[in-house]
């Protein structure tokens, strides 16, 4: 049987909570903040929190992600979460595992 989205969903989230801090992939900032609003809109909702002070520019660009996804809804949220891991990953095997050129 087909997993559902939110299986789908909860195993991308385990396989980003276990990646090492420090590997030889280093995401950008963009690229986390990504992950970030899609995790909150699926497990939270549309954010309704007070936007940070201007001086706390990092949970400032945590809380515009989140508030940029609107309505969006939260099935929809966990999908996209699935297919960012997906698109990262195709990139990254390419990137550290580009395939062979036989001659
Ligand atoms: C490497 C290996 O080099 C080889 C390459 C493999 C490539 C695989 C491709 C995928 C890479 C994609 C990386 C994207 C990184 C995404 C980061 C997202 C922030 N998702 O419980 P707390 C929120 S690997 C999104 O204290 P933990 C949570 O709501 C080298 N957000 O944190 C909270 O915010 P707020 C690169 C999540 O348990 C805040 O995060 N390695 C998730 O200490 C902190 O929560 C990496 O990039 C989630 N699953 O850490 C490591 N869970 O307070 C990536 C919680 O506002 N992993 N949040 O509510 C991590 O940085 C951490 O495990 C963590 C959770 C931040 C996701």
């Amino acid at each position: 049987m087909a997993s559902s989205p939110k299986d789908k969903f909860e195993a991308a989230v385990k396989v980003i909570r276990g990646l090492p801090k420090n590997g030889s992939f280093q995401p950008s900032h963009e690229l986390m903040l990504k992950f970030y609003s899609y995790y909150k809109q699926a497990t939270e909702g549309p954010c309704t929190a007070a936007k940070p002070g201007f001086w706390d520019l990092v949970n400032r660009k945590k809380w515009e992600a989140w508030s940029n996804l609107g309505d969006m809804e939260s099935e929809t949220a966990m999908l996209m979460y699935v297919d960012e891991l997906k698109k990262v990953s195709i990139d990254v095997r390419k990137t550290y595992y580009p395939p062979q050129i036989v001659e």
